[in-house]
């Protein structure tokens, strides 16, 4: 089982986590460190915030605020060499089929790699192939937005209503919220993703269908929730249009790899966008899977946008490990999971444009590193993924940061800065950042019975106004938030996924955790609408459940 492993893998793979030297000095050198506090850290070495900050493709991070000396660094890094990361590094690059259990290679990479570029899967040059769809999504968000592209009635489009789910949906409504600064005002973006059929009627509900056009985006064409709502959204269409059959061409593209299914549904296949089988859903958003965003801020910014993912790309690629801003995040992320047991990581940006941010790294770390068996098939016995979470800043400072602040568990943060604003409105955003550097501060100094007893505090009320501090954070600066600066940040998250992958030795790239519950779905779906009493076979729980559910729905 092993040796076949490895030669699917195409690399080698690292001796187990347990018996990586490494790995068993981190774990010796752990209490040590489990006893130091911050402040001590800080003032026994005045220039800790400066050494412990890098600058990497143009973005800042501050790493200093973290629980580490500087062995836990050496150690850390060693790891990342023992762990074979690397190799690793390389072997997706170069286009392995690193993705054993579907046996593809993952090279969202290709995607954002410069036109000259060459990667090859099964011998194929893959890059000009990514250009000649990015032409073909030029060229067509070009026409939309100059109105040169006519709904069926002649009128121009003006409601642009992006049909996905999960992967095809997540990435592309972050970056239409995160760069809405620079998208077509004039016309409206909207993504419609829950099968929950509130989600499509809320969507159009203000809509003329004469002047809306929904893209399909699906890489199967077969996801339950997203074809629900395309066959829903082509009822609504014709209902709207005068039930002409012919207006589907106009007001329905495809971004699939499935051209099959693609024509079954109506579209033609002139309208559609292809992708590859090497792009995983989560990874999919500067893809075909992005032409909603690309139509919303013009295909300059979207190059932009490509060029920023690739240059941090080439950053982890390239930068020694001291240095590399995806590695050392990914380091840090195992630090706090594996040895001190954190069960999360909370992502903080402070820029209302990145409110879907944290929503779409919980697909990335979640559904990649949610994984409990190796590579080799064995059970993990450390934890793997946290779990991400988060809120934009100031907003999560009224709410769950007292959890953070004073709860009994540990809870690293990174959070995610600009140093200029793209709405600059008086002191808004001085009082935004403040809070920034305010919090961090905050969490990794806290504040000492003495200095709350010094403010006069009465005895009894000091326990309650102690902040011990010693909490964790990342601080990421960058410039302002642009197009390019959007695309390092994501890359930046990936390859910090990728990192801790590697050193997990999981497969970061399949997500079959998501099948039984679509399977047992399906199976359950005729039963709700069976319009006879079905003979129910599943536990009692869920016979009880289906029961009363089919007893009550009809009723009102
Ligand atoms: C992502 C997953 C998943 C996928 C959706 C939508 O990595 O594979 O979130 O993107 O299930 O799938 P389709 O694009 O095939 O509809």
């Amino acid at each position: 089982m092993a040796t076949e492993v490895q030669t699917k893998s195409s690399g080698n793979i690292a001796p187990p986590l347990d018996a990586r030297n490494s790995w068993q000095a981190l774990r010796a050198h752990y209490p040590q460190v489990q006893k130091l506090y911050l402040r001590a850290l800080f003032a026994g070495d005045p220039h800790r915030g400066e050494r412990m900050s890098v600058e990497g493709a143009g973005l800042f991070l501050d790493y200093s605020k973290n629980r580490i000396t500087e062995e836990t660094v050496k150690l850390l890094l060693e790891l990342a060499e023992e762990s074979q990361l690397r190799q690793r590094i390389d072997a997706m690059f170069s286009g392995e089929k690193i993705n054993i259990t579907e046996n593809r290679a993952v090279l969202h990479v290709a995607l954002r790699a410069p036109r000259g570029a060459s990667i090859l899967v099964d011998g194929v040059n893959v890059v000009p192939e990514v250009h000649a769809v990015l032409d073909r999504m030029t060229d067509f968000s070009n026409r939309v937005r100059s109105g040169a592209w006519k709904g069926h009635t002649g009128k121009r489009i003006r409601n642009v209503i992006n049909i996905g789910i999960g992967g095809s949906d997540l990435g592309p409504v972050m970056a239409y919220e995160a760069l809405r600064h620079y998208s077509e005002r004039n016309m409206n973006f909207r993504y419609v993703s829950n099968v929950d059929g509130t989600d499509f009627a809320e969507a159009v509900h203000d809509l003329d269908p004469a002047e809306t056009l929904f893209i399909v985006s699906s890489k199967t064409f077969t996801t339950l929730e997203t074809m629900t709502n395309a066959h829903s959204a082509r009822e609504w269409l014709l209902a709207g249009i005068g039930g002409d059959e012919a207006a589907v061409a106009r007001h329905f593209v495809a971004v699939s790899t499935n051209a099959g299914e693609v024509k079954k549904f109506g579209i033609d296949t002139e309208n559609m966008f292809g992708f590859w089988d090497w792009v995983g859903g989560r990874y999919s958003m500067d893809s075909a899977i992005g032409l909603s965003t690309m139509i919303a801020v013009g295909p300059d910014n979207f190059r932009e946008m490509l060029d920023g993912f690739h240059e941090m790309d080439e950053h982890f690629r390239t930068t020694p490990f001291e240095r590399n801003l995806p590695v050392l995040m990914g380091l840090l992320s195992i630090w706090y999971n594996d040895f001190f047991g954190a069960q999360t990581v909370a992502v903080l940006p402070y820029d209302q444009y990145l409110k879907r941010f944290p929503a779409y790294l919980q697909q990335l770390t979640m559904e990649s590193n949610g994984k409990s068996v190796t590579l080799a098939g064995t059970k993990v016995d450390y934890a793997t993924g946290p779990i991400y979470w988060g809120e934009p800043g100031t907003n999560g400072q009224h709410s769950f940061y007292q959890l953070i602040h004073q709860g009994t568990r540990l809870i690293p943060c990174d959070f995610i800065g600009f140093c200029q604003s793209l709405n600059p409105l008086g002191r808004h955003h001085d009082m935004l950042m403040a809070n920034v550097f305010a919090q961090t501060e905050a969490l990794a100094f806290g504040k000492t019975a003495e200095q709350v007893k010094a403010e006069g505090t009465p005895d009894w009320l000091v326990p309650h106004r102690v902040f011990e501090g010693n909490r964790p954070s990342n601080t990421i600066l960058a410039e302002r938030l642009t197009p390019a600066v959007l695309g390092k940040l994501v890359a930046l998250y990936e390859h910090s996924v990728f990192t801790q992958g590697a050193i997990w030795q999981i497969n970061s790239f399949d997500q079959w955790g998501v099948e039984l519950g679509k399977a047992l779905a399906q199976r359950i779906i005729p039963e709700l609408e069976n319009k006879n009493e079905p003979a129910l076979t599943h536990d009692s729980s869920t016979n009880n459940l289906i029961r009363r559910y089919r007893q009550k729905k009809g009723e009102r």
